[in-house]
């Protein structure tokens, strides 16, 4: 028997029930070149669908995305879940290998790319034997004119509708497979609960749409409440964003720790973020020194959160008017968090720290063909974070760093085994490990600690432009550290916490 819930189609709840609800004339996005207003984005997404439609794509199966923020990605997304389909949309700041992995993974047979990203998109379907079509934004207006389609794929809120790939300890990136519901969960408890969102709102967000943080910021919150999203296709650089803030009269801006501390260090006027009315950071942890320093330049509020692309957005949030600085804050509405020791056991005291578990309906119902990972993952009703946390006495949450070697740089997970492994390929190296050092922001970047084949001596430059020829530019290493040999346990195991106290020092 077929299930009888409702249908929930997520793009229909975004997009359509805007403009049945009197909402068609609000502007709905706003990029550098164009502004749509809500009836012209539904009948855009429709075109689209139809266009995605006409190639082929079936409820259900994956449609990869490498484009920059723009019109053609805000719309390729939407009229992918409007067809029951599944959008992946990926990182544009991968090289063409790492992509390809991503692509065959997937097994996508239909991929969407920037014309900019054309090099690097074709460089990736190579690799991956499924794909049938590539379709790049030079040839939109002919996947426009297929013919539009006229009504929302019947989704169930249990149907997929995104796929976000994360990286993790080891081996392969991994797709965390998101509902359509979870899309509405975010948008509610965290947009409507936290920041208290509505259709005056303008959003304008640092991390891209490829980013569960970016697609949050610049898709499911502005559209759940008929707000208007602001796209910014190019690198968010400070004085870019100031000047897209101050233009578009931005009223929440979205950022990370690494994009507060050069904002600081930047020439930009005060007045250029007049219409803030408040600001999320996510990432990592923000420093108390940038929550302090943006008050005081920019009279903003910051309000740091942590989430997770297992739980599509953020789950522990600090609340306007009541923030602790250097802290997560408090749960969501919707969610719950504990701290629970080795064995799995609460920890029910303040103080004691631990690893950090959240239990929410947005949660991810796994990772594709990845059951092994699954199951330590998500466990029942709770996700493991992998992050160790300390519940403070007043209630609120602070992180402490990770479990495993995993490092963000840039909010970006870094994976210290890959960038190792590629230095191994050099032959100057004999062995190779990578650690997060905390910079001037108190902000962790990847340093190489390296010892050198006998009788040979690294070069920290080469090795450097070494990592960039195959990875992407955020995984490089800031810095190489000549060691004459790596701190091991009497088991041979690498003392990573020696090396990075060792580093820093
Ligand atoms: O890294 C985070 O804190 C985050 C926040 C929102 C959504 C996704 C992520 C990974």
């Amino acid at each position: 028997m077929i299930q009888s819930v409702p249908a929930f189609n997520a793009a229909e709840y975004l997009v359509d029930r805007n403009v049945a609800e009197g909402g068609g004339a609000r502007t709905a996005v706003v990029t550098p070149d164009r502004t749509l207003s809500y009836a012209e984005l539904a009948d855009e997404v429709r075109r689209v669908a139809g266009g995605l439609r006409a190639l082929g794509v079936r409820p259900e199966e994956r449609v990869l995305l490498c484009m920059a923020d723009d019109v053609e990605l805000f719309t390729g997304i939407l009229a992918t879940l409007y067809l029951g389909a599944v959008a992946v949309p990926c990182s544009t700041m991968l090289t063409g290998g790492e992509l390809g992995t991503l692509v065959a993974d997937s097994r996508a047979r239909i991929v969407l790319g920037s014309t900019a990203f054309a090099g690097t998109v074709r460089a990736a379907v190579e690799r991956a034997p499924d794909v049938e079509r590539v379709l790049f934004t030079d040839e939109w207006d002919r996947l426009r004119e297929a013919g539009s389609v006229t009504a929302p794929y019947p989704a169930w809120p249990d149907s997929p509708a995104l796929w976000l790939y994360t990286s993790g300890t080891t081996g392969l990136p991994k797709a965390a497979m998101h509902r359509h519901a979870d899309i509405r969960f975010v948008a509610e408890n965290y947009g409507q609960g936290v920041l208290g969102i509505t259709a005056a709102d303008r959003f304008l967000s640092v991390a891209k749409l490829f980013f569960a943080y970016g697609i949050g910021n610049s898709m499911f919150f502005p559209l759940s409440v008929g707000g208007t999203a602001l796209l910014e296709p190019a690198r968010p650089a400070p004085g870019l964003i100031a000047d897209r803030a101050a233009e578009h009269g931005a009223t929440l801006l979205f950022g990370t720790p690494s994009f507060w501390g050069p904002l600081l260090a930047a020439d930009v006027p005060r007045e250029c973020f007049g219409s803030v009315r408040l600001a999320v950071s996510a990432g990592e942890a923000l420093p108390a020194r940038l929550y302090h320093g943006m008050r005081e330049r920019f009279g903003i509020e910051v309000l740091d959160g942590i989430g997770s692309t297992e739980m599509l957005h953020i789950f522990l949030s600090n609340r306007p008017g009541r923030v602790r600085p250097a802290s997560s804050g408090t749960p969501v509405p919707g969610y719950e968090v504990e701290i629970r020791d080795e064995s799995g056991a609460v920890i029910d005291v303040p103080d004691v720290p631990g690893e950090l578990y959240v239990r929410g309906d947005s949660a991810a119902t796994g990772y594709w063909c990845r059951a092994e990972v699954s199951r330590r993952v998500f466990l029942g009703e709770w996700t493991r974070t992998g992050d160790s946390y300390v519940r403070n006495t007043d209630g609120t949450y602070t992180c402490l760093g990770r479990f495993n070697d995993m490092l963000k740089a840039g909010g970006i997970w870094v994976t210290p085994s890959e960038v190792e492994e590629r230095l191994l390929e050099h032959p100057d190296v004999a062995e190779a490990v990578v650690v997060g050092v905390p910079d001037s922001d108190e902000l962790d970047k990847p340093v190489a600690c390296v010892v050198p084949m006998p009788g040979r001596h690294v070069d920290a430059a080469e090795l450097i432009a070494w990592c960039r020829q195959t990875l992407a530019g955020f995984k490089r290493p800031r810095a190489v550290v000549e060691l004459a040999e790596l701190p091991k346990t009497a088991t041979g195991k690498i003392r990573r916490n020696v090396l990075r106290e060792l580093v820093a020092a």
